[in-house]
């Protein structure tokens, strides 16, 4: 950790001032390098407050990401190892998939305050808010065939939910990648409370013949992010954790316990297979039991599949009872429940 972010740090566990001195010694660092670090806080927008007899106290915390807290917070984690944090950008997913190529670690992590182009699947567009939301894409040099990669969306997918899950909103999984909220029976009993995006995901991989050389998993999550910040077209298709709990979070922290929920699902992924997560990702699926269409995607062309979702098979495909007794098993596709929400 750099003495900046130790300051950070001990001021932020204080509460109260700290004075110059103490913050010198405990650094073994001159008082001057300290009044240093503390404008250069001031600078990325910490507000801090300077009294005279008593040292420094920190008032608050600027509302943006931060590399060096991110960084601090995941010390000793294999995600995070290496975090990028940029200001604007095409797409993480992008410069991730660059970092790969340019053979950067598995963990590296890039974040942005905005996308210009922040993609979906399908080239379909990702809307991205500036300084309200989290854009990351994190760089992942699984061992595993290029088929066995879009299980690790369902990885984040569980990832994702579990850490909105904790921070109190019963989110939910949409198979394969969008996270929901939404899809219960409606009071009327007649049909179910229309599906609200709160976070997507999108995995992106390079690979040789049989081998992923590495993957990228894209995530963004409407964290802060009010009405205005979603185009009409979204408008009651979209929420954030801000709307639906009327309370902000701390992007940066978010990020460190999603990354580490992540690291714990990941690990589960390499050393016990999707199977290991299954009945996590179930627990969380709002499919079960409804009775769905799902439509092939890219070259499958027109392939559309009828039937009631009853789970999700040890590699991730989603299981579809298309006739009494009949199963079919679906690897890609987009899922449009029928009678309900889309
Ligand atoms: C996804 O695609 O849900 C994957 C989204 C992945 C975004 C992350 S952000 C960091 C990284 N960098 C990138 O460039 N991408 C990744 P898909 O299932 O195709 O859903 C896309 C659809 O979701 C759009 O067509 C809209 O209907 C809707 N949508 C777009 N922006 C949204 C938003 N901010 N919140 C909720 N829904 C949104």
């Amino acid at each position: 950790m750099s003495h900046r972010q130790g300051i950070l740090e001990a001021l932020d566990e204080a509460g109260t001032a700290v004075s110059g001195q103490a913050l010198a010694s405990r650094f073994g660092i001159s008082r001057a390098a300290v009044w240093k670090h503390i404008e250069a806080l001031e600078a990325a927008g910490y507000e801090i407050e300077r009294a005279r007899s008593k040292g420094y106290r920190l008032v608050s915390s600027p509302d943006r990401l931060s590399a060096e807290a991110l960084s601090g917070l995941l010390a000793g984690r294999r995600l995070g190892s290496n975090v990028v944090v940029l200001d604007v950008t095409r797409s993480t997913n992008s410069d991730a998939l660059a970092l790969g190529r340019e053979g950067a670690p598995e963990g590296s992590v890039v974040l942005a305050e905005a996308q210009t182009g922040g993609r979906g699947r399908l080239g379909r567009q990702w809307e991205s808010a500036r300084g309200v939301n989290l854009y990351l894409s994190l760089l992942l040099r699984p061992p595993i065939v290029p088929a066995a990669a879009p299980q690790l969306s369902l990885v984040a997918g569980v990832a994702v939910a579990e850490t909105l899950a904790a921070e109190g909103i019963a989110c939910r999984i949409k198979w394969p990648n969008d996270v929901v909220l939404g899809g219960e029976d409606d009071a009327s009993g007649t049909g179910s409370v229309p599906l609200r995006k709160i976070a997507g995901i999108l995995t992106e991989i390079e690979a040789e013949a049989d081998r992923v050389s590495f993957v990228v998993v894209g995530i963004g999550v409407n964290v802060n992010s009010t009405g205005e910040h979603f185009s009409a077209a979204l408008a009651g298709r979209a929420t954030s954790f801000l709307l639906e709990t009327g309370r902000r979070l701390d992007r940066t922290a978010l990020a460190a316990r999603l990354l580490s929920r992540m690291e714990g699902a990941y690990e589960a992924f390499l050393t016990q297979g999707f199977g290991a997560l299954a009945s996590r990702w179930r627990a969380l699926s709002v499919l079960e039991g409804r009775t769905v269409e799902v439509g092939g995607v890219g070259g499958q062309g027109q392939d559309v599949s009828r039937g009631t979702c009853i789970g999700i098979d040890s590699d991730g495909a989603l299981l579809l009872e298309i006739a009494p007794g009949r199963v079919r098993r679906v690897l890609a596709g987009d899922v449009t429940v029928q009678g309900g929400y889309d």
